[in-house]
């Protein structure tokens, strides 16, 4: 239909001539490089740096970008499909050169382009801040399902915050103590990977009255009125013209001042309510897995600020297809990744009975048929309530609707009283506001009846959905509204990009070119005779040695520090929390070393040097975490420097863990630990990162660490710990029953009597992390230390037999399709929003 169209404006042909395609050939490559060093930078080769350089060659990217990502958006708009929106609070893109050029299929002829221009491409790629507008494992996810989205040729939109500040910058002090530093990631001038749309703006109301009026709607008035402003980023598919979107909001003062204020000479409150609406999107909250109870407005107000702008956006779109809002769920289906975007709720309920006039049942139907909640937790202290006093100061309309969907609950209490009856603490356990001073809303409870669908990401966790945190709304609703989808990875960024030398012995094995593997992974299992051949273990080998050397030279460039390539490569790396027991890692090096210093010299030359290697922040208010750190730092600073143990162990905590460093450490490790409290990690996604790449896991039975040794084989993992029914029975003994860790488990005794008595400095700073473990102990570390340190035994045992060790590692990513994130996007497009690819011609 788009070639009946007539032409728009102006001579068809002049237009036709001025317009260009994708530069994909070298010296029109150059030729826009340097088109924007004279005219976009105004600068000239004389005065160009690494970080100019990158700039002009991005701005050049970036061209190809917009072209495609034009044509995508028009095409969409015509054929007008249902899409999908992904609402999530965090995006943590990383970099987009080097994943732009490789999506695009460009890579080697920017690289030959900029060798031209004098310059290299690695040091280019190395002037690019991450855009880390993320904690971690969420807000990864999140940026993993956009590239497949986009590469799957889905049309699926992305909508989060445009954070002034992203998460902040870990530094390390002399004493090992994290400190903190602002993330200013957009202060280097222009970004080059958004769209400033400035015309695209929607006002937000936060405070003020609402008026229930008769007819059932309210007038909802006064207050606060903010702007949102959107941005736009490009999200290139891989070897496909496809390239969506991610909107991001930025707040606004809807005027830049208030005149009221400042015609009567009241400069500081003049600008005091713009510097309010501003504040809304400056900083990345840093909490994952804690919801913080004080000084939480601002983070509300985020909430409801991004959702809101997202559904008048969402709202806006539908209405200019010109369809009747009953067939609203047949053009938008929208994701809640976890409960941050819940107020999506009661603010499209409000939309459709206050703006559009529609019935509550109506409205209720058409939201119940749009929404779907995926839940990323089951730790009680991450589950997102609000203060009811504060809902109805902030947003009084949405605690109306609120209370409407509890009355229209009230129905479904007798439905569940009769099905349930004399049940009271039923009752109290399904409400959508807890009792208590003050009362909350449960936003968990919320998103589940509003939504469609409910869905766990990995195989247990989904089971301890249905049958702990919402057990109740499963034997209400019934099964078949709670399933699984597994998270997933794209292997883009996760293999072609982060280990390009693997990346290209895969396609050689295969005799495909990597366009085809990297969109069907599953032909990964190709490989898996290849583990029988000499020559190809040698080369698999040979690949992690110079992953292995590329880490060191980092650390060394970076840190000053020597690293031992000829070590065994043990790394965890993600954030630093009580359940994800680093504690249980450092205290097992801590034995390790001090088995070591036990042996004779004769006794150590059997031994297999290794490197351990730990990177995350902890939340700035997360005192044990960060306590953590500093131990796993003061114990390396004696361990590193011992002349009897140095060259069989070293332990390095590497600063401000990002996505990129992840790049780099990922592909060098041999083994990589996930080790958290069996039934605690949801899925994890870095252990489908390291397996992906041929390192090895070792684990407890929790998330997607059973999956992953499903595909890959028992016996190519180590597993270890209490699994997941045992774990509230050891608590209850741990409360009750309580045994001292000498008697439970000596050899944790003594490493814990150690640092108490000072091998790393002052024992007494450590003695609140240590007494977390000699009393309650609720992550287990008593109860899984021998297990874990077997573990490790058997890690160093299956080493000795290096041959065996390669073949493992070859079996293991040849059995990693399954965690490809296209697998998982597909299944959300098909089981959960029923949209379709769309391919731009
Ligand atoms: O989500 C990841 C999972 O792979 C991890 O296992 C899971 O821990 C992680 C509050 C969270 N769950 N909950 C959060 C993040 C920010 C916040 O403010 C909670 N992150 C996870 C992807 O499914």
């Amino acid at each position: 239909d788009s070639g009946k169209e007539k032409w728009p404006r102006g001579e068809e042909k002049v237009w036709k001539e001025g317009s260009r395609s994708v530069n994909n050939e070298v010296p029109s490559i150059t030729k826009s490089i340097v088109n924007h060093v004279q005219t976009s930078l105004a600068r000239q080769a004389y005065n160009l740096d690494d970080l100019g350089a990158y700039q002009a060659a991005a701005l050049s990217v970036r061209d190809d970008l917009i072209l495609n990502w034009n044509d995508t958006q028009m095409h969409y708009t015509r054929k007008a499909p249902k899409r999908a929106y992904y609402l999530s609070l965090e995006f943590l893109m990383g970099r987009t050169f080097d994943n732009a050029l490789l999506n695009l299929g460009l890579k080697d002829q920017y690289r030959e382009g900029v060798s031209k221009l004098g310059f290299n491409m690695e040091d280019l790629l190395e002037q690019e801040r991450d855009a880390a507008l993320g904690n971690g494992g969420l807000g990864r996810l999140a940026a993993c399902y956009l590239d497949s989205s986009a590469s799957q040729e889905l049309p699926v939109w992305g909508y989060g915050l445009r954070y002034q500040y992203g998460i902040f910058q870990q530094l390390i002090s002399p004493e090992g103590q994290q400190l903190e530093q602002p993330d200013p990631w957009l202060a280097g001038g222009e970004n080059p990977w958004e769209l400033p749309r400035l015309d695209v703006t929607y006002e937000v109301r936060f405070y003020g009255t609402a008026e229930r009026l008769p007819d059932g709607r309210a007038l909802w008035q006064g207050g606060q009125e903010v702007l949102a402003v959107a941005y736009d980023v490009m999200v290139p598919g891989c070897y496909t013209k496809n390239t969506n979107n991610l909107r991001l909001w930025e707040s606004k003062p809807k005027r830049g001042f208030d005149l009221n204020s400042f015609n009567a000479g009241d400069y500081e409150h003049a600008v005091e309510s713009s510097n309010s609406a501003a504040a809304i999107t400056s900083v990345l909250y840093p909490n994952d897995h804690t919801y913080v109870r004080f000084g939480k407005e601002l983070r509300l107000k985020q909430q409801y600020f991004w959702t809101a702008a997202s559904l008048a956006d969402i709202v806006r779109r539908f209405k200019n297809i010109g369809k009747p809002f009953s067939q609203f769920p047949d053009y938008v289906a929208i994701q809640l990744n976890d409960t941050h975007p819940t107020l999506a709720i009661p603010e499209l309920m409000r939309i459709l009975i206050d703006e559009e006039e529609i019935a509550w049942g109506k409205a209720w139907d058409i939201v119940t048929n749009t929404v779907f909640y995926t839940n990323h937790t089951v730790l009680p202290e991450a589950l997102e309530k609000w203060p009811v006093p504060l809902m109805e100061h902030l947003l009084p309309r949405h605690m109306q609707i609120i209370y409407d969907i509890l009355f229209l609950t009230t129905t479904f209490h007798q439905a569940v009283e009769k099905k349930f009856p004399g049940d009271r603490d039923r009752l109290a356990r399904m409400s959508l506001i807890e009792e208590g001073f003050p009362k909350q809303v449960r936003m968990a409870h919320l998103a589940c009846i509003g939504s469609r669908k409910v869905n766990g990401v990995a195989e247990l966790h989904s089971e301890l959905v249905r049958t702990t945190i919402l057990k109740d709304f499963v034997e209400f609703e019934g099964l078949s509204k709670f399933s699984n989808v597994t998270n997933g990875i794209t292997p883009r960024r996760w293999l072609d990009q982060c280990n390009p030398e693997l990346s290209a012995l895969i396609s050689k094995t295969l005799k495909v070119d990597k366009s085809v593997w990297l969109k069907d992974l599953d032909r990964l299992k190709e490989l898996l005779p290849c583990a029988e051949d000499a020559a190809f273990r040698k080369e698999w080998a040979a690949i992690k040695q110079r992953n292995k050397e590329r880490l060191a030279h980092h650390v060394e460039t970076t840190l000053g520090l020597t690293v031992n390539t000829n070590a065994m490569f043990d790394v965890q790396i993600k954030r630093l929390h009580e359940y994800k027991r680093q504690t249980l890692n450092i205290l097992g090096v801590i034995h390790r070393y001090l088995t070591l210093k036990k042996m004779t010299a004769a006794e150590r030359k059997k031994v297999n040097p290794r490197v351990v290697f730990f990177a995350g922040k902890a939340a700035p208010g997360y005192y044990i975490a960060k306590l953590t750190i500093r131990l796993i730092v003061n114990a390396a600073r004696v361990i590193n420097v011992d002349p009897e143990t140095r060259d069989l162990l070293t332990v390095y905590f590497l600063p401000d863990y990002s996505v990129s460093l992840a790049e780099v450490l990922i592909p060098s490790s041999d083994i990589s630990q996930h080790i958290s409290t069996a039934g605690t990690e949801a899925s994890g996604t870095s252990n489908m990162k390291f397996c992906l790449n041929g390192g090895l896991l070792v684990g407890t039975v929790d998330g997607a660490n059973i999956e992953i040794a499903e595909a890959v084989g028992e016996n190519n993992v180590f597993f270890f710990g209490h699994l997941t029914p045992a774990v509230e029975d050891l608590r209850y003994q741990h409360m009750y029953h309580p045994v001292p860790v000498e008697e439970k488990c000596p050899a944790l005794a003594n490493v814990l009597d150690k640092i108490s008595g000072g091998l790393f400095g002052d024992g007494g700073v450590y003695e609140p992390l240590l007494n977390t473990i000699r009393q309650g102990d609720y992550y287990l570390i008593t109860d899984d230390f021998d297990s874990y340190i077997g573990a490790l035994e058997m890690v160093d045992q299956a080493y000795l037999d290096k041959e065996e060790w390669i073949k493992k590692s070859i079996r293991t990513t040849a059995n990693m399709g399954k965690f490809s994130s296209d697998r998982a996007i597909l299944e959300y497009a098909e089981s959960y929003w029923n949209i379709e690819p769309v391919k731009v011609p």
